[in-house]
């Protein structure tokens, strides 16, 4: 077993820490790491939380971190920077929100910046939450941007994706044509001390009935944050859709449906930092690489990479 993987059985949170950092820069040891790590998982609740800038999900992850700890679980963050230059003040904004959490032994935060990691963004988040998962933490909370495919995939990997709103935000049909709409398994309407919660819900439901099939209501959480509200209702409503998920055949159905993709997207990987080493060594691929036709030059060098680079 790798050694940083040995001692994240002995929960040792430096390591975990380091084994996150690996993953992260791509690092030769990663897939050994990873399998390590999956041997010892130990089936977490995952969540994500997801939805638009500034909708509230970090406040929402400190209260749920609190609830949670009061029954005595342990939590781990996950919180994905978004690549949005706009977005630059978020990690030190989380960092204040979430600060009374950083001295407890029993919660874990971390924010993801991978930016050029070749696996990508939602590889590496994913790889994190499994590291935090062998680690032994209980609940295991993804917060993404939820705009892009990166946030989609992210999702992919978690039992329960909750998705925030917000009233007269207008963000919905947004969402909704980014298809986000369809992997949530439940929603959070915060900011629920301002107006338009009703028109928000109707909408919901609307769009419910013509994105989902009739048999599981998506259910619809509505929570103050800056009154600690609604939170119990969100952690039930978590809890439940988890239960069914394990009490149904539900959630491993979703686990083999995702499973021969990211079989595929670790070996697309693979494939793609051998022929990024290859190339990026070839004094000839660094001239002239303007004005030539760029689909015959991928052509031609995915070629000699299948002929010399292997
Ligand atoms: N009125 C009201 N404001 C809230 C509520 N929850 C959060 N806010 C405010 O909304 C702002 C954004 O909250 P965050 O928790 O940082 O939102 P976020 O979704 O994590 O934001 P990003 O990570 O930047 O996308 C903060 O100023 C919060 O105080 C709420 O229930 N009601
Ligand atoms: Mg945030």
């Amino acid at each position: 077993m790798h050694q940083l993987v040995e001692r994240i059985q002995e929960q040792d949170i430096r390591a975990l820490a380091r084994a996150i950092t690996l993953v992260e820069n791509d690092h030769e040891d990663k897939l050994q790491i990873m399998q390590d790590a999956y041997r010892i998982r130990k089936n977490g609740m995952y969540i994500g939380l997801t939805g638009s800038p500034g909708a509230g999900k970090s406040s929402l992850v400190n209260r749920l971190i609190s609830h949670i700890r009061k029954e005595g679980k342990t939590v781990a963050v996950i919180a994905v920077d978004p690549t949005s230059p706009f977005s630059g003040g978020a990690l030190l904004g989380d960092r204040v929100r979430m600060n009374e959490h950083f001295i407890d032994d029993g919660v874990f935060i971390r924010s993801m910046a991978t930016r050029g990691s070749l696996g990508g963004l939602a590889r590496a988040t994913k790889d994190a939450l499994r590291l935090c998962d062998a680690f032994g933490f209980d609940v295991i909370i993804v917060e993404t941007v939820g705009v892009g495919q990166s946030e989609l995939d992210i999702m992919k990997i978690v039992d329960t994706t909750a998705l925030v709103l917000t009233p007269n935000s207008g963000d919905v049909l947004q969402i909704f044509k980014a298809g986000i709409m369809e992997i949530a398994d439940l929603f959070i309407i915060n900011k629920a001390d301002l107006p338009g919660v009703g028109k928000l819900r109707a909408l919901l439901r609307e769009l419910v009935h013509i994105t989902k099939s009739a048999e599981h209501q998506t259910p619809i959480v509505k929570t103050i944050t800056t009154e600690n509200q609604g939170i119990d209702t969100l952690w039930e409503k978590l809890q439940e859709h988890h239960d069914y998920l394990y009490r149904t055949t539900e959630g491993e159905k979703r686990r083999e449906e995702r499973h021969q993709l990211e079989v595929l997207e670790l070996i697309r990987d693979e494939i793609w930092r051998d022929v990024y080493q290859f190339v990026q060594i070839q004094p000839e691929f660094n001239r002239k690489l303007v004005n030539s036709d760029p689909y015959k030059q991928a052509v031609d060098w995915y070629y000699k990479w299948k002929k010399e680079g292997r």
